[in-house]
Formats: structure tokens, sequence, C-alpha cells
């Protein structure tokens, strides 16, 4: 497979009761693996074939782009989560203070990103180029990536990341993501080696 899912960093159980087992066996061996086989049976043996999945990004359109950026973004988010809590290294704690006064302010603009996103899509912090962060959000499959900015963290707001869990309450999905899921480790790592 030219395309890989990564293993999962946690166990299919560590992040409930906030995303539970089932939820996260039907996530990432259905939806996650599936966006694989599709980009592969999409991109053929196109000229693509031969890129890497960020090449494919900020080149491709339409299908072959939407089934790439949701191969990234679902190995990016496995990776945005991590059991147990983190708190940011000291160079990204900097950044957050300048950006959002502290790391509560910056909680709640992720949690208003998360559940304002009308439809399928995901929440994301970011960084530019001079280091100053920001909170966004994207539609279905959109990434950062093509924005040239850097990545740190994300959150999957589509149904399927919550709806076994939390039905309609999209809310309460985001409220535990945010307050004891995001993997502020990953986060820190991001921020040092991002694109300047
Ligand atoms: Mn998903």
């Amino acid at each position: 497979m030219k395309f890989e899912v990564p293993e999962l960093p946690f166990d299919k159980d560590a992040l409930a009761p906030t995303i539970s087992k089932r939820t996260v066996d039907i996530h990432y061996e259905k939806h996650h693996k599936g966006y694989v086989k599709k980009l592969e049976k999409a991109i053929g043996d196109s000229a693509l074939a031969s890129k890497s999945l960020e090449e494919v990004i900020l080149s491709a359109e339409d299908d072959v782009f939407n089934f790439a950026a949701q191969v990234w973004n679902h190995t990016f988010y496995w990776r945005s989560l991590a059991p147990g809590g983190s708190t940011p290294g000291a160079a990204l704690a900097d950044a957050i203070e300048e950006s959002f006064g502290d790391l509560p302010a910056l909680r709640s603009e992720l949690a208003e990103a998360a559940n304002g996103e009308f439809g399928s899509g995901w929440a994301w912090l970011v960084a530019d180029a001079t280091g100053k962060l920001a909170v966004r959000s994207s539609s279905d499959a959109d990434n950062p990536l093509r924005s040239k900015q850097t990545p740190l963290l994300t959150i999957d707001v589509w149904e399927h990341a919550y709806y076994l869990d939390h039905q309609n309450e999209r809310d309460a999905y985001v409220q535990g993501v945010v307050d004891e899921l995001l993997n502020w480790e990953f986060a820190t790592q991001n921020y040092e080696g991002r694109q300047r």
C-alpha cells in the first residue's frame, strides 16, 4: 500500500468516554482506511501515483484532492489526540499567550470553531510563517496546507467522529476533546518544526 495509514498512537479504548472504542474502531478501520482505498482507486496509475501525499494535496482537485486530504487529515487527527493530558512546550506556550492571552482562551476559541462549522469539516490550530497562531475551521476535506499555514492540531467534526457517542450533541464531544484529549506535545513538535 503506497499511502499508508499509521498505527493508532493509543489503544482504541483510551479516549473513552469522550470517544468510545467503537467510534475509534469504525472511524479508523472503516473511514480512515476507506479513504486510502478510494484515493488509490481514484489515482490509479496516473502521474500522481509517484507523488507524496502532501504533493497530491497541493496539486490535485476534486475527488483526488478530497480523498488525499481526508487521508492526511485523519492521520493528523489521531496524532492530535492523547489520553492523559499534556501541556504546551515553552515556545508554543509563549505563542499561545501572545495570540490568545492564555490556554483557556485558546481552548474556548477552538471549541467555538469546532461547534460553529456548518456541516462536515475540521477545526484547526495553525501557525503562520512568523509563528503567529490562529484558530480556523474548514469544510469537508479542506485543510490548511494549501493556504501555507502549518497545522498544529485538528478536531474532526464530521458526524462520524461523534454521533455514536453523543448523537446530535457535537458540543459535548468537542468539549471533551478540547478539555481532556488534545495532544499539546504534538502541537509543540509541529510548532517548533514549522515552515519559516
Ligand atoms: Mn473523520
